[in-house]
């Protein structure tokens, strides 16, 4: 049982070491972690810290919970069954790296490239992530990863109009006076930003949520746009349109610091409101409403997240919403214009991390993580390359996360794929795996950490010895790279060399260095806190792009494109007949992408996968609340208990992720039901673009 600090127990025997929160999450509190006799007692939100403010969300605030669940993988293991049997045997370190790296040497010298290493953000720290690993991986020669499953569409979308991850102070949003929450579910998703959206709501400002379902953030907010999932671009050029047609325009702005405001306009007057509403699935007065309350707030703020991005038109939609706050000069104001990453304010250095000049002069092929299941199955081949032979799995759970489930687990499934699966547990992906490592969590290890909600920086110390065998990533990369023979020095670096390294000398880091870090905790950077009031955009121009001149000089549409998702009435007609249900899988409160799944307390908060049903649709259906009920399409199907509600649209069903198959009452997840075809920009997975059926389970 973790203790309270001001537990008298506490006193004088516990000592307190400063950390950081890990997960995928724009948070990333700072964390003080109590110790006694070795042993993490408490854990709570780090209260000096500006934006974690003591407060811990409900999962991370289990972290103990989980570092000493009963379920934690202790040993290597190595499979002694056939593929998915679940049949493991322990096996010993040397053993292990032994086997692996004799594998991968074999399979490396008839082509490296038939080794992919797949890793996400189950630690978003930039030692335990993508340091020594990626090292290992570069002078192996192995396939590069493209790491797009969560937001390489709206990044990719937000740096071609403001030049990189930059955007507002999220502290700042305490005192804007208008904000546009725009495809998050912050009081979920990013609960430390929405402290700060309730400050400003106290002190009269208006919010505004832009969402298809009513979610609990929209559920507080004075307005909700209940919009179509997949056509925010449009409702973008209807407010830009209601801005130009009633010259809520700051022209000195536009002129000094945009590029492209003549093209934008012309396009912009195309887009009534009516139009967009039509399309929108909104009432045009409600749009024209939302431009007045842009055009005519000063520190006005918007903020996305990655939610609106998962469909075909996600790049092109954060594009069309990055435009308009220069179109009304809210950039101006500290408390005004737009945050959707903060990533871009921090220096890290990329190259001293990874070691990409580690390839040589060999450009090894790439494969895009959001179609993993049709790169495990592809044969091989002309405009492919080999065969996938091994996968390297670390800090994600691709069985569970990853788009069309049936055909990762196919691929996954594979008798000839060798998998090796670093994990603190034995999730769905470690199941299928060949060997499973046992990895530190964030309380055994040491890293550092920059936020893309937020501009600290923050470092994390080990509190506890690793439990069981565990070792950190780094540590088993070490390892693997000592018995491949790779002598470069950079693979004899200590944990805390590499986090030294992280940090570039670079104006953005303010002066901070490791070693400061690590003293204090926590440390920001040098942005300014109205980052763009007087342009200096980081484009080449220096300039708001909101024509891309790329595509002016290559004759291309230089502007935002309105694109509508793959799987929708217009653009697939034949299969919005069999499927009409736009389905959405958006994170669940209680569990963090599919982290958290298996920590009973948290489970049992979440209760049973859920899905969300309009009304109307449910009595079409002859479905009631709470009755089981099966969600299907040509892909697969999963089932769910069905909640009737009107906080969804009609013809549009939520249901909430990412459950761990296993811990499913079907063993099946969402991801039956998802594809694998990518945004329009980022090569991003289009998860929330995706069409079902819901009926009755037998
Ligand atoms: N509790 C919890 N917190 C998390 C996570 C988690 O799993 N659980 N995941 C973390 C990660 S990895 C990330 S990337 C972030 C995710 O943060 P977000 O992706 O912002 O996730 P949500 O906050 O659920 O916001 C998704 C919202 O977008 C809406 N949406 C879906 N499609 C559209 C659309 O076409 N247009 C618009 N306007 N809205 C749309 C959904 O209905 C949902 O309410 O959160 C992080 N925080
Ligand atoms: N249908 C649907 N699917 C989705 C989403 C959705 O909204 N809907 N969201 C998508 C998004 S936004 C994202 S970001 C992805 C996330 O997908 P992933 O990045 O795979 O995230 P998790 O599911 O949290 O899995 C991370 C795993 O890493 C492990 N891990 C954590 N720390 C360490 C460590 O230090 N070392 C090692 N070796 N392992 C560690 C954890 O135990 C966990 O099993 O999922 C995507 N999938
Ligand atoms: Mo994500």
């Amino acid at each position: 049982m973790p203790l309270k600090p001001e537990d008298p127990a506490c006193e004088g025997v516990v000592r307190t070491v400063r950390a950081a929160c890990p997960h995928d999450c724009p948070d990333t509190c700072a964390m003080l972690v109590g110790v006694r006799d070795g042993v993490a007692v408490h854990l709570r939100g780090d209260p000096a810290h500006p934006t974690t403010a003591g407060a811990l969300c409900t999962k991370v605030s289990r972290y103990l919970e989980r570092t000493y669940h009963c379920g934690r993988v202790l040993q290597p293991l190595r499979r002694c069954g056939p593929k998915g049997s679940g049949r493991f045997e322990p096996v010993s370190w040397e053993q292990a790296l032994d086997d692996i790296a004799a594998r991968l040497r074999t399979l490396a010298a008839v082509d490296p490239e038939a080794i992919v290493p797949y890793s996400y953000c189950g630690t978003m720290g930039l030692v335990q992530g993508e340091s020594m690993s990626a090292r290992f991986f570069h002078r192996l020669g192995a396939s590069l990863l493209d790491r797009t499953i969560c937001s390489s569409a709206g990044g990719e979308g937000l740096s071609m109009v403001l030049g990189g991850l930059v955007g507002m102070d999220v502290e700042q949003f305490a005192h804007s006076r208008l904000i546009v929450i725009w495809g998050s579910n912050s009081v979920t998703s990013n609960l430390h930003f929405w402290s700060f959206a309730q400050q400003a709501k106290r002190n009269g400002a208006t919010l505004v949520c832009i969402d298809p379902w009513r979610n609990d953030t929209a559920r507080r907010c004075h307005e909700h746009l209940q919009l179509r999932p997949g056509t925010d671009a449009a409702l973008a050029w209807a407010l830009m349109g209601e801005l130009v047609r009633n010259d809520w325009l700051d022209h000195d702005y536009l002129q000094r610091h945009t590029l492209g405001f003549e093209q934008l306009r012309e396009r912009a007057l195309q887009w009534t409101a009516e139009r967009a509403a039509a399309l929108c699935g909104l009432q045009a007065q409600s749009i024209r409403e939302l431009a007045r309350r842009l055009g005519t707030t000063r520190a006005a703020a918007i903020r996305i997240n990655y939610g609106l991005q998962r469909v075909h038109g996600g790049g092109n939609a954060v594009r069309a919403i990055a435009c308009l706050p220069a179109l009304t000069g809210a950039w101006r104001e500290p408390a005004g214009g737009l945050l959707l990453s903060s990533s871009g304010h921090f220096g890290v250095d990329v190259q001293a991390l990874e070691r990409p000049d580690l390839l040589g002069a060999r450009r090894p092929r790439t494969i895009n993580m959001s179609a993993i299941g049709d790169a495990l199955l592809h044969p091989g081949g002309a405009g492919f390359g080999p065969r996938i032979d091994a996968l390297v799995v670390y800090n994600s759970n691709p069985a569970a996360v990853a788009p069309d489930a049936s055909r990762v687990i196919r691929g996954l499934r594979r008798e000839d794929l060798f998998t090796v699966v670093l994990e603190h547990f034995r999730t769905d992906t470690a199941d299928l795996a060949d060997y499973i490592l046992p990895a530190t969590t964030q309380l055994e290890h040491l890293d550092v950490h920059k936020s893309y909600g937020h501009r600290y920086w923050l470092a994390n110390d080990p509190a506890i010895a690793p439990v069981g065998e565990a070792r950190p990533n780094t540590q088993i990369f070490r390892g693997l790279a000592a018995r491949m023979g790779f002598d470069e020095p950079c693979f004899l670096e200590t944990d805390e060399q590499i986090a030294a390294q992280a940090l570039a000398d670079d104006a953005r880091n303010a002066g901070l260095d490791f070693a400061t870090l690590r003293a204090r905790g926590w440390g920001k950077v040098a942005a300014p806190a109205a980052v763009f009031a007087d342009g200096g955009f980081p484009t080449p121009s220096g300039r708001c792009q909101l024509a891309f001149p790329e595509d002016l000089q290559a004759g291309r549409d230089p502007l935002p494109q309105v694109i509508l998702p793959y799987e929708c009435a217009e653009t697939a007609p034949e299969l919005a007949q069999r499927y009409p249900l736009a389905l959405l899988s958006p994170p669940a409160r209680n569990f963090l992408n599919s982290s958290f799944v298996n920590v009973d307390s948290l489970r049992r908060q979440e209760g049973e996968p859920t899905l969300l049903l309009h009304p109307r649709d449910a009595a079409a259906r002859g479905i009631a609340h709470g009755d089981r009920v099966r969600c299907f399409n040509d892909r697969g199907d999963v089932l769910a208990v069905c909640r009737v509600s009107d906080d969804t649209r009609a013809g549009q069903v939520v249901m909430f992720g990412v459950w761990w198959r296993k811990l499913s009452p079907d063993g099946r997840n969402v991801n039956e039901l998802t594809h694998q075809r990518l945004t329009d920009l980022g090569g991003g997975a289009c998860f929330y673009d995706c069409l079902v059926e819901v009926a009755a389970a037998a």
